[in-house]
C-alpha cells in the first residue's frame, strides 16, 4: 500500500478496491468485493481519526495544526482466511502565519493623548516556528498614532484626534502573515451626567426655584454620591426663549471648589448677550423662556467630564395666585 501524503489541515482518501484481490480454495481468482476490510491497529490517534468507509480509508488530521504521522494496519478477510497490511499516512507541514491573541482587546477605549502600551510579542504565537522568529508591523488610521517597537515586542498608542480608530497589525514569518484589526474608541472627556433629582442617575442634580414668569430663577446645585471628586466644576449657563429662537443671555461661573459637600446656589440673572451692562431679563423670566445649563470638570486624576446633552429649564406657568397655591 502507497504511503499517503496529506496536507496539514485536511483529509485524504484511499480506494484499497485497486490492493484486494482474493483466490478460491483451486486457486481461482475470487470476486474482491466479497472481502471484508476492518482497522486492526493504529500506532498513534494524535495525528489522524482513521476510518472505513466502505472500501475507502479516510484520513483526517485531528486539527488544522497537527504534523506526523501514523501507521494503520488492515486485515483483508474472506470469512475463512486474513492477510494484514500496513498502511503509513503522514502530514505535509503547512507554515501557518504567526497568532495575535488580541482577547479582550478587539474594541477598546483611550482617552485623547495619553499613551497606552501593549505587550504584542506576549500575545504572540506561531504554531511551527518559533514565535521569537515572527515580526510584527503596526499602523493606524491616525499617521504615527500607533508604533511597535521590535526590541521588546511593545505597541504604544497615543492618538492626537478623537472618535473611532483602527489599528492594523501584521504578524509575519518567512512564509505567511495574518493581518488583526482592533478599534480603539478615543475620547477627550468622560461624560458628564447632569440631573434635576438626586435619583442616583447623575453626578450633579439642580434644584430650581422661582420658575414662573416674572421670577428670576434660583438654580441649588449639588454633587451626588456618585461624582468623583472635582478640583474644577466650570458652569455655563443659556437664557433662550422658544418663540423668539434666540439665546440671548449666557453666565459662565466656576464653582468654588471649597463647597464640593455643601453644594452651590446662584441666581440665575444672567448678563445680555447683546447689550453690555445689561440682564437679559431684568424683570424676570417670560413665558417660553428656558434655561439651560452645561459643565465641565476636572477629577483628581485630571481627567475630563463634560456634560452630553444640557439641561433644560422651561419657563410656561404664571405664578398662582394667593388663594391657588397649596398650603
Ligand atoms: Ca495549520
Ligand atoms: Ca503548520
Ligand atoms: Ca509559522
Amino acid at each position: 500500500l502507497p504511503t499517503q501524503v496529506i496536507d496539514e489541515g485536511n483529509m485524504g482518501t484511499l480506494s484499497l478496491l485497486p490492493f484486494l484481490s482474493d483466490t478460491d480454495d483451486e486457486g481461482n481468482s475470487a470476486p474482491a468485493s466479497a472481502l471484508s476490510l476492518e482497522i486492526v491497529a493504529t500506532s498513534n490517534s494524535d495525528v489522524f481519526d482513521v476510518y472505513l468507509d466502505l472500501t475507502n480509508i479516510v484520513f483526517e488530521t485531528i486539527d488544522d495544526d497537527v504534523n506526523g504521522e501514523v501507521t494503520v494496519t488492515i486485515r483483508a478477510s474472506d470469512g475463512e482466511q486474513f492477510s494484514d497490511q500496513t498502511l503509513l499516512a503522514k502530514v505535509n507541514p503547512i507554515n501557518d502565519a504567526p497568532r495575535l491573541d488580541l482577547t479582550g482587546l478587539e474594541e477598546t477605549t483611550l482617552k485623547l493623548g495619553t499613551q497606552r502600551v501593549i505587550n504584542l510579542m506576549a500575545l504572540l504565537t506561531d504554531v511551527d516556528n518559533p514565535a521569537n522568529e515572527a515580526f510584527i508591523t503596526v499602523s493606524s488610521d491616525e499617521q504615527g498614532a500607533a508604533k511597535y517597537n521590535p526590541i521588546d515586542g511593545t505597541m504604544t498608542l497615543n492618538f492626537q484626534t478623537s472618535g473611532l480608530h483602527t489599528v492594523t497589525m501584521n504578524t509575519i514569518d518567512r512564509y505567511d502573515s495574518n493581518t488583526y484589526t482592533i478599534t480603539v474608541d478615543v475620547f477627550d472627556s468622560y461624560p458628564l451626567y447632569v440631573v434635576k433629582s438626586d435619583d442616583g442617575s447623575g453626578h450633579i442634580y439642580v434644584e430650581m426655584e422661582n420658575t414662573y414668569i416674572d421670577q428670576i430663577p434660583t438654580a441649588n446645585i449639588f454633587l451626588t454620591d456618585e461624582a468623583p471628586t472635582f478640583t474644577v466644576i466650570e458652569t455655563t449657563w443659556n437664557i433662550c426663549n422658544e418663540e423668539t429662537g434666540t439665546c440671548d443671555g449666557l453666565y459662565e461661573e466656576d464653582l468654588d471648589i471649597t463647597r464640593s459637600m455643601v453644594g452651590w446656589t446662584t441666581e440665575l440673572n444672567i448678563p445680555s448677550i447683546f447689550m453690555p451692562d445689561q440682564y437679559a431679563r431684568p424683570s424676570g423670566s417670560t413665558y417660553k423662556d428656558y434655561y439651560q445649563l452645561s459643565v465641565r470638570a476636572v477629577d483628581t486624576n485630571g481627567d475630563d467630564y463634560k456634560t452630553i446633552a444640557s439641561l433644560k429649564w422651561d419657563i410656561l406657568e404664571e405664578l398662582p395666585a394667593p388663594a391657588d397655591m397649596d398650603d
